[in-house]
């Protein structure tokens, strides 16, 4: 006897029909995003656009830190990473082809002010307007981040993140970028990663993973003490603030922007009231130096109690700045920080230690948690109440080989993305604002210290032809956002 499916008719999908032996011909419940939900593509300028040293661009941090030996996997750079500066009309082209309705870019600051202040480089500023007006052409809404970590090494030489006046020259920048594009590009983001590229970038991180230690560093490579790790940390957010009241000074009236932070969230171990109320105490301790001072304008008692003598040094001016109004919270979303349960301890949570047999996805970090998916947007909801999220990065990396017949079949990464949607799903559904999601990423890119052998994309690039194909997870995407679902 076949089974007769007790699931709730699909209102939204008119033509899906049940035969009259109860088999499915479509899934009568496929879980719909909202109206108008944003279906994007997520890359970043050193990760894809090569072309590092033409038409007057200035070095950034990156070129420095790739080309110093040791640094990198197998010694790759974003010399010509996938040519994307020269290519970027097929690439909209294949974006267009997969559905995307958004795509998340990032602007290389040192093309356009190749030493990080001063007189603007026409030339750099013309790749980001032809960039801009592709998109459009091609029906898909761009959205521009200001800062994907590929500081002009000339600021760097200044002092980098650790100097107050990088804060302002990035104002300035934003400003000026706002200024020319905001007549097409409606939303920006400030920085991307907050967290990563100051702890990471200025220290260095240890994690643990299924009982191996993984080491992540990216440029400039320093190791800083504690207070001075806080004080870049208070510049980033700072820069943040200055370049939010910029762009809203010289951008149209109707420019959105908002940050693109990796929100450390806290994933209660189960839905009860005790261990979501410890999961938010969590969470906003563990965002303390970042989203919380944004949203809140205040650096929270536990986190000042916490730092001690090495907490960064600030004014009250700057909080004001650092929490500017803003439009949207963007998170990018991978992981969880940690499990979490109550506690009777001061802090009112605990740390929960994932099982060594917890699973993970390709990369050496990335535990496979896609309910982080539902907990990061609920969590930041109701701690901070922006009035909008955009999950700015979800996605994962795949061995994805070639098959025979010319495809690569990412099934990994296929359920990885029918996983953590399925949870997304849930948070729009219970009323949380997302307004869409970028999966990282369009295209296979420079994964950073991990070289060109970790691949992210939906679109296979073989880096030596630089031919593009679709992956099988880029037609699961196209599906998905014809159906605004997950399919
Ligand atoms: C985010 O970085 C970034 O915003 C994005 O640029 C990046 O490509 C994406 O997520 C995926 O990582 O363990 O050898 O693979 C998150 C921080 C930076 C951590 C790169 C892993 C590579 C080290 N990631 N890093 S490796």
């Amino acid at each position: 006897m076949p089974i007769n499916p007790v699931l709730p008719r699909n209102t939204l999908d008119a033509n899906t029909s049940q035969q009259d032996d109860n088999s499915i011909t479509s899934a009568p419940s496929l879980p719909k995003f909202p109206d108008g939900f944003c279906w994007g593509l997520a890359t970043a300028s050193y990760q894809i656009e090569g072309s590092a040293n033409v038409e007057g661009k200035g070095k950034s941090i990156w070129d420095t830190y790739s080309h110093t030996p040791g640094k990198m996997k197998n010694n790759d750079t974003g010399d010509v990473a996938i040519d994307h500066y020269r290519r970027y009309k097929e690439d909209i082209q294949i974006m267009k082809e997969m559905g995307a309705t958004g795509y998340r870019f990032s602007i290389a600051w040192s093309r356009i002010f190749p030493n990080g202040t001063g007189v603007a480089n026409p030339k750099g500023l013309d790749f980001y307007n032809r960039l801009v007006d592709e998109l459009l052409k091609a029906g898909i809404q761009p959205f521009a981040t200001l800062y994907h970590w590929d500081l002009p090494q000339a600021l760097q030489d200044k002092g980098g993140w650790q100097a107050r006046e990088t804060s302002q020259y990035f104002a300035e920048y934003a400003g000026y970028m706002a200024e020319q594009l905001s007549d097409r590009v409606k939303h920006f983001f400030t920085l991307n990663e907050f967290q990563n590229f100051v702890d990471m970038g200025h220290r260095g991180i240890e994690m643990v993973v299924q009982g191996k230690p993984v080491q992540i560093e990216l440029a400039p490579g320093l190791k800083l003490d504690n207070q001075a790790l806080n004080q870049v940390a208070h510049h980033a957010v700072l820069a943040h603030g200055l370049s939010v009241q910029a762009i809203r000074a010289m951008g149209k009236k109707d420019t959105k922007v908002g940050p693109a932070e990796v929100m450390f969230c806290g994933v209660p171990v189960m839905d009860t009231p005790e261990h979501v109320k410890a999961a938010e105490t969590a969470t906003r301790h563990l965002n303390a130096r970042f989203l919380d001072v944004m949203l809140t304008g205040k650096y929270s008692d536990s986190y000042l109690k916490e730092a001690g003598k090495d907490a960064p040094k600030f004014t009250e001016d700057e909080l004001q700045a650092i929490a500017s109004p803003i439009d949207f919270v963007g998170i990018n979303v991978y992981i969880p920080k940690m499990y979490v349960m109550a506690s009777e301890n001061e802090s009112g949570y605990s740390e929960v230690p994932m099982s060594i047999s917890h699973p993970k996805m390709s990369s050496p970090w990335h535990t496979f948690s896609p309910e982080v998916l539902y907990w990061a947007p609920r969590l930041t909801h109701s701690i901070w109440n922006p009035k909008a999220i955009y999950i700015t990065e979800n996605g994962c990396a795949a061995n994805d080989e070639l098959s025979t017949d010319g495809n690569i079949y990412d099934t990994d990464r296929v359920m990885y993305l029918r996983n953590a949607m399925g949870q997304l799903q849930r948070a729009t559904a219970e009323g949380v604002p997302v307004k869409g999601n970028f999966v990282w990423s369009a295209f296979d890119n420079l994964e950073w210290t991990g070289g060109f052998g970790t691949r992210f994309g939906l679109v296979h690039v073989d880096f030596e032809t630089q031919k593009r194909t679709p992956k099988l997870s880029a037609k699961w995407f196209k599906e998905a956002a014809q159906h605004n679902a997950v399919v």
